[in-house]
């Protein structure tokens, strides 16, 4: 069994990984939501479900906020509710993607009055964020077209930036912007924001308290994520990721699940750039559990990326150096192979075990009945989901 170094101990028992609200209410494709018994009815439920992954991992201890799918009355109340169980609130996500007056657009539109609502939107959320204690507002936009002609590409780009100056004066001086970029989807000829240049042609304008967020599932397949990694953290510039896998589009489904492979690449890039357990580059998942449970779900995606990070850190750096600069290309991916092909979960397990954990998280947190209860417990009401 491979034991881990005094300081790779350290560095996982640093990491955090920010869950999805959305993660824990129904979702699903364009073709059917399929509901499941226990399914949040609330952000007070969804909250409580997240707390469990944190429970049996310590992995997660903050929760992301999609506004309005997680609208309530009362912020604090909600914030108390998740500093009771253990976490806090995170992220908030704001949504310009589901309101008939963004068909053309929200922050980009030609209309000023539409552009007027997105921008107030988030100024909202801004005001969210402050009760909440949140420190990032990611800004995902689903603007675009679908023709070739159909819209003036250039001046959709000068009003994104008109608008999200005016967003950016309204942070707070604890707050940060992130500007997510994703090639295609819901548009499918241009989109406004498709490429991490893009975004950081974007927030660069900006200024320090704004930067790029990174979503795996958000590329071209066969797309070199960890370059795009590295030049982000070299430009300081990579603010969070939204972490998920991918086989075609943006399929959202559990980090890790697709290809390791290429998740230990990642966060190879991610310490080599100094990323890993930094304050300025927030670790989230952007997920959804169409067919599988939820909670566990999360549980298998936190696992996963503590997994890859534990393989990442044992890559041999100082041979990895000397075998690079002496040119000896087989032996310099023989070291970066060996640490991918090592098999952590053992030294994982015992690890997490001396720590007061389960050494097992997806068969303790099964054992404990949890889903049992809140299908029991859970009747009635109106499920969480966004609907598709
Ligand atoms: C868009 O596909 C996205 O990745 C954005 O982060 C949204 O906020 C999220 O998905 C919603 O599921
Ligand atoms: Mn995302």
């Amino acid at each position: 069994m491979v034991t881990f170094h005094s300081t790779t101990r350290f560095a996982l028992e640093q990491q955090a990984i920010e869950l999805p609200s959305w993660a824990f209410g129904n979702s699903g494709t364009r073709f059917k939501v399929f509901a499941t018994p226990g399914t949040p009815r609330d952000p007070f439920e969804k909250i409580a479900d997240a707390a469990q992954v944190q429970k049996f991992t310590a992995l997660a201890p903050k929760v992301a906020l999609h506004i309005p799918w997680d609208k309530v009355d009362d912020y604090s109340a909600l914030r108390t509710h998740a500093e009771g169980l253990g976490v806090e609130l995170g992220t908030i996500n704001s949504n310009t993607f589901q309101d008939d007056d963004y068909k053309f657009g929200a922050l980009t539109h030609e209309d000023a009055a539409v552009r007027r609502k997105a921008i107030d939107h988030h100024l909202e959320c801004i005001d969210i964020m402050h009760a909440t204690g949140s420190r990032d507002l990611k800004i995902w936009l689903a603007e675009g077209s679908n023709y070739p002609g159909q819209a003036d590409l250039r001046g959709r780009q000068d009003r994104l930036q008109d608008s999200l100056e005016e967003i950016y004066a309204r942070l707070g001086d604890e707050h940060r912007l992130v500007l997510e970029y994703k090639f295609f989807e819901p548009a499918f000829y241009h989109t406004d924001v498709p490429d991490w240049g893009t975004s950081y042609a974007q927030v660069a304008a900006l200024g320090d308290k704004a930067m790029v967020c990174l979503d795996t599932g958000h590329h071209a397949p066969g797309t070199n994520i960890e370059f795009i990694v590295m030049q982000l953290l070299r430009l300081g510039k990579l603010g969070s990721f939204d972490f998920n896998s991918r086989f075609y589009a943006d399929d959202d489904l559990i980090v890790g699940a697709a290809d390791p492979y290429q998740l230990f690449r990642i966060l190879f890039e991610v310490i080599r750039g100094g990323g890993l357990n930094n304050p300025d580059v927030a670790f989230m998942l952007d997920q959804c559990h169409n067919v599988e449970d939820k909670v566990p779900g999360q549980i298998r995606s936190v696992l996963n990326v503590q997994e890859m990070t534990a393989r990442a850190l044992l890559v041999d750096t100082e041979a990895l150096r000397a075998a690079q600069v002496s040119g000896d290309v087989l032996e310099a991916n023989r070291i970066f192979m060996d640490a991918f092909y090592t098999d952590v979960r053992p030294a994982l397990a015992e690890w997490r075990e001396s720590r007061g954990l389960p050494a097992d998280p997806m068969a303790a947190f099964a054992a404990s009945g949890y889903l049992q209860r809140i299908a029991a417990d859970r009747v009635g009401g109106v499920q969480a989901g966004w609907g598709a």
